[in-house]
């Protein structure tokens, strides 16, 4: 995965060849299948989860994507290149649904993000047009307390200005900083024009890398990727 650009200098590139649906479930696998290293999109509902997968493999009916919210109530596994997982989470939060709903789905969530054997990275979205919610910090405050390592992506860039768009990821920082210091990583995506594709890719990418070959060396193996 690493393409070496000079004699001393190499890049890391993700390229998304293949996505598949691998499997839809309510809870985590039972254990039985291989584990493959995972990043889980999660967010509130609507926030374009799906779309954004979409995007990311550039299949555009790989996930159900709808404008009526709470469309994902299912764990939707799609493996990527034959080698890692991309998770669609149900979205949290979804006032319409029944409280009973509602506590059902953040249970399967909260299970799934907690236990999932392969998950590497949760990649929380949030809307670019709305300042920070309090059920979003809420959330993060969890992935926080639990540790679980998380990235975030700012959703529907595109229907901001350039200026708006900066004016928001300033509040978000700011919102963000009061609680982590560094702040997590933080990316513009739009699903419809293809905005921060490549960067959150790359990003990826760079943690698979990282994180195999962590494995590699708790394993006592000197192979490199
Ligand atoms: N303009 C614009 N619309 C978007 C973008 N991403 C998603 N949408 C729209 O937002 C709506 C919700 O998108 P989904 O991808 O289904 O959202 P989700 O988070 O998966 O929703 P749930 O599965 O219901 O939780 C759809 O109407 C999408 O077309 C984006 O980047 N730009
Ligand atoms: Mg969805």
């Amino acid at each position: 995965m690493y393409i070496k650009i000079s004699k001393k200098r190499y890049l890391s590139r993700m390229e998304i060849k293949e996505a598949v649906l691998h499997s839809t479930s309510v809870r985590v696998d039972d254990g039985k299948g291989e584990v493959f290293q995972e990043i889980a999109f999660i967010g509130r509902s609507n926030v374009g989860k799906s779309s954004l997968i979409n995007m990311l493999c550039q299949k555009q009916k790989l996930a159900y994507t709808s404008s009526t919210p709470g469309k994902t109530q299912c764990i939707n596994r799609f493996l990527i290149n034959n080698s890692w997982i991309i998770t669609d989470l149900p979205g949290y939060g979804y006032a319409k649904l029944s409280k009973t709903k509602r506590a059902d789905l953040q249970t399967m969530i909260n299970n799934y993000i907690r236990r999932a054997p392969g998950m590497v990275l949760l990649l929380v979205l949030l809307d670019s047009r709305h300042p920070l919610q309090a059920i979003d910090l809420d959330f993060l405050l969890t992935l926080g307390q639990w540790q679980i390592p998380f990235a975030v992506a700012l959703t529907k860039t595109d229907k901001l200005s350039k200026t708006a768009l900066e004016k928001q990821m300033d509040g978000f920082k700011e919102s963000l900083s009061k609680y982590w210091d560094p702040l997590p990583p933080m990316f513009y995506t739009s699903s419809k024009t293809g905005v921060g594709r490549k960067e959150l890719l790359d990003y990826i990418g760079s943690i698979l890398i990282f994180v195999a070959s962590s494995n590699q060396r708790d394993n006592g193996s000197s192979a490199l990727i």
